[in-house]
């Protein structure tokens, strides 16, 4: 899998291209972060897109030109039946919960496992506990969401809103910048330098996570 193109002056030129997908339980806010982390916008029913597997957005980070390719599913996690093509090729995946409701916390290890197990071996995981604004309804403490990335081989784990755009952007950013450290050197010595990248051994010390 290459997932460096070579630079050109065209206007679909790009860095990196990086696949990303979104697993999770049903109605735990995937559709909503991905719409959030497009556009900016929350709305507030999302419909099951039929035909459209992934929408695609373009970030400058640290001064490279990297397209992301998001895929969300179209509602069929409701009876965890995810076509193992979803997962193939697939360079990152946001595992997501809601922070109100512990039973999606509690399927976390088995989305990571079908991501393990239909995946490549080298999927950067990101933990992400969404609708960080019902915190007076929360079921999960973001401790446990962090001793379970730590258990499980997850590069970080973060709160975000996508109503709030809380976050959002920041877990794709951590992401890209992991993948982008792992497939460029030079890449890699900037981003460790970086005070945006908040690694398993450096989130124990944060209680909550914030990047803007
Ligand atoms: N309060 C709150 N509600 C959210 C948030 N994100 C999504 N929702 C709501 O959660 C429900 C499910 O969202 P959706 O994106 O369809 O979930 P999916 O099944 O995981 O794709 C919808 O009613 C959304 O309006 C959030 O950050 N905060
Ligand atoms: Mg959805």
């Amino acid at each position: 899998v290459s997932m460096q193109s070579a630079c050109s002056d065209s206007e679909d030129s790009f860095d990196f291209l990086f696949k990303i997908i979104l697993v999770g339980d049903s109605d735990v806010g995937k559709t909503c972060l991905v719409q959030s982390f497009k556009s900016g916008v929350f709305m507030e029913k999302q419909q099951n897109t039929i035909g459209v597997d992934f929408t695609v957005q373009t970030m400058d980070i640290d001064g490279k030109k990297v397209k992301m390719q998001v895929w969300d599913t179209a509602g069929q996690e409701r009876f965890r039946t995810i076509t193992q093509s979803y997962y193939r090729s697939a360079h990152g995946a946001v595992v997501a919960y809601d922070i109100s409701r512990r039973g999606t916390f509690e399927s976390v290890p088995h989305w990571i496992r079908e991501v393990q197990q239909y995946g490549a071996a080298s999927v950067v995981l990101v933990l992400v506990g969404n609708k960080s604004d019902l915190h007076l309804q929360r079921q999960v403490l973001f401790e446990d969401a962090c001793t379970l990335a730590e258990h499980n081989g997850v590069l970080a784990a973060l709160e975000t809103s996508a109503m709030e755009a809380q976050n959002v952007e920041a877990a794709f950013v951590l992401m890209a910048r992991e993948l982008m450290a792992r497939n460029g050197p030079s890449v890699a010595e900037e981003a460790s330098s970086n005070s945006n990248i908040f690694f398993m051994s450096e989130i124990f010390h944060l209680t909550s996570f914030q990047l803007s």
